[in-house]
């Protein structure tokens, strides 16, 4: 079909959201399957948060004795399927979920390449829960979300749970390998004409990188699971030095997977802030290129690092070249960060809830990142390893960067997903909440580690009570933060105020189509603007014009509230 006159095409009407039961069954439409994903994915970060507020409950009230839980299989187990849940059933599928809703529609494409493996992808994820969960009534897995052997492959120290654990997260990794590979071959084909991959927005390119570590490290996983179940339910004895197997072989095996899989689940968080430091601050993304690649140079060296987990237990000759390549990747890192803050720099800024989280981001994660430089250093990690410090080292990136960037995608593609806006007043409470409660969870565990607490324990040396006890305190904080963010969603379904087709005024295809968007996404082709980013320009301003004109302006009821502060600066509108 023929483009339009318009800079975009798409229904001026408002389009209905899809009924509740469409999300419950089956459907091959990317929008009702990335819903899917984000809201299941939402659930487990609930029961995930549960679990962790058990888990800081038993360090809060006695460090001598266990009271809380049963005993310390109660406790082994709580840790062990509270970073299983947090890691395999949130974040991964979060992002993924993000990634199957938004990819074609900044592609200005109808759907995902491949639209029933994509629903076949999401509907291994809900048995591989139940899977997980169920486990704890058989047995339940004890050996952390690491699950090293012996631990995780004698029968002495593990029940059948540890079984199911191994089945489930074959069905996760199976279901992202399917997913990445949709991904991949959607970005590949389906770009309209006129985006080459430098036009593409910066979460597709996150995307693009993200997939193709998962289509080359999950396997690997999967081959060192399949290998546990062996040693499990068959007998053999890859992991068992007694019948000439080897106890490091997990170790290598899943952390080249796993050292890769930390970017699984930071590169689709870093896409997310490259959107929404330049929409809300209304400048161009400085270093447009540079960001792109540096995810593509974090693909390839993240593959180079694995044996940083394992320094302890490395040969000593191995341990300085991947000392320097665990360095050289915070690199193309630092070169985002850079990016990013030279983008905000003499902005527009709007500090909406979105951008606030994306800026907590920045913050966090940059505490995050040089934890982890000092824990590449050999001689830094051979004291901290298996303390607090590492503990509060992933902490850091993992909430402080995923769930934040999480947080900010919520915030900003919300009015799309939904129709309505958010409440920006209890956004920014939420906010408060999140960023106080999360510092002061997670920052005494610095020093907890560097004095010498170990990780993993329910009972431990009575000197570290006082910090456990603020470390716990500010969980509750955190843990209630949450509820804000399910109080607003809630009320802001019902009752939040009108979208539009763009309140953001942002630049890329999923906002040139109505909120939420019909189905097959677009009428016709849309056109993309020649710069996703190239804000304050008199030729973006023309086509941001000319959409409005299309679908109406942004935030019908209350027109231009927008706070910004016109500057002489390079940032426009
Ligand atoms: C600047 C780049 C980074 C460097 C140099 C780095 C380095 C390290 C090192 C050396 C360890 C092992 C510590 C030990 O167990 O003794 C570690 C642990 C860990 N890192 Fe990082 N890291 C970086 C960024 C990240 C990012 C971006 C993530 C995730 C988003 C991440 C997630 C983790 C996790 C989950 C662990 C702990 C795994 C466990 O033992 O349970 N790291 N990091
Ligand atoms: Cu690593």
């Amino acid at each position: 079909m023929a483009a339009t006159a318009y800079p975009v095409s798409g229904f001026q009407e408002p389009v209905k959201r899809p009924a509740l039961a469409e999300y419950l069954r089956w459907s091959i439409d990317h929008k009702i399957i990335g819903v899917q994903y984000i809201v299941t994915s939402f659930i487990f970060f609930l029961i995930g948060g549960a679990l962790a507020l058990l888990i800081r409950t038993e360090l809060m009230v006695s460090p001598d004795e266990i009271t809380v839980m049963a005993d310390g299989v109660a406790y082994n187990s709580l840790f062990s399927i509270h970073g299983t849940v947090m890691i395999f059933l949130f974040i991964v599928p979060m992002f993924a979920g993000f990634g199957n809703y938004l990819i074609p529609l900044m592609l200005g494409a109808k759907d995902m390449a491949f639209p029933w493996l994509n629903a076949f992808a999401f509907w291994l994820l809900p048995p591989a829960g139940l899977l997980l969960l169920f486990g704890w009534f058989v047995g339940p897995a004890e050996a952390g979300w690491t699950s090293y052997p012996p631990l995780s492959t004698l029968a002495e120290f593990s029940g059948d749970g540890q079984t199911m654990w191994a089945l489930s997260i074959h069905l996760v990794g199976l279901s992202s390998i399917l997913g990445a590979v949709n991904f991949i071959v959607t970005i590949r084909n389906m770009r309209p004409p006129g985006m080459g991959y430098f036009q593409m927005p910066l979460f597709v390119w996150a995307t693009l990188a993200t997939s193709i570590i998962v289509l080359l490290a999950t396997p690997f996983l999967a081959g060192a699971l399949t290998l546990m179940l062996f040693d499990r339910v068959a007998g053999t004895t890859f992991f068992d030095p007694s019948g000439g197997g080897d106890v490091l072989l997990w170790q290598n095996v899943f952390w080249f997977y796993s050292h890769p899989a930390v970017y699984i689940m930071i590169l689709p968080g870093m896409g997310v802030l490259s959107e929404v430091l330049s929409i809300h601050s209304r400048k161009p993304i400085f270093g447009y290129r540079m960001i792109a690649l540096s995810s593509m140079a974090i693909a390839l060296v993240g593959f180079t690092v694995w044996a940083h987990h394992m320094f302890t237990s490395l040969q000593p000759e191995l341990r300085i070249p991947f000392m320097i390549t665990s360095m050289i990747i915070a690199v193309p890192t630092g070169i985002k960060i850079f990016g990013w803050l030279a983008t905000i720099w003499m902005g527009k800024i709007r500090f909406t809830s979105a951008m606030l989280f994306s800026l907590g981001f920045l913050s966090m994660f940059v505490i995050g990142g040089i934890s982890g430089v000092m824990l590449a250093a050999v001689p830094i990690d051979i004291h901290m390893h298996d303390t607090y410090f590492v503990v509060s080292h992933f902490h850091f990136v993992l909430f402080g960067g995923s769930v934040f960037a999480i947080y900010s995608a919520i915030y900003h593609w919300f009015p799309k997903i939904t129709g309505r806006m958010l409440d920006e007043r209890l956004g920014r409470i939420h906010f408060a909440l999140t960023y106080v409660g999360f510092f002061f969870t997670f920052f005494p565990q610095h020093i907890l580690g560097m004095r010498g607490m170990p990780r993993r324990v329910a009972v431990y040396d009575p000197q570290f009570h006082d910090l456990n006890v603020l470390v716990s305190l500010a969980s509750f904080v955190l843990g209630i933060s949450t509820f804000v963010l399910v109080y607003n969603i809630a009320v802001s379904l019902v009752r939040g105020k009108v979208a539009g087709a763009n309140p953001w005024r942002a630049l890329t295809l999923e906002w040139m189509t109505t909120s939420p968007p019909p189905a097959y996404n677009f009428v016709g082709d849309p056109i993309p603007y020649e710069d996703p980013y190239g804000y304050g320009t008199p030729a973006s301003q023309a086509y941001l014009d000319a959409m409005e004109s299309r679908f109406g302006p942004p935030l019908p009821q209350e027109k231009a509230p927008e706070t910004e502060k016109p500057s002489a600066q390079p940032a426009g509108d």
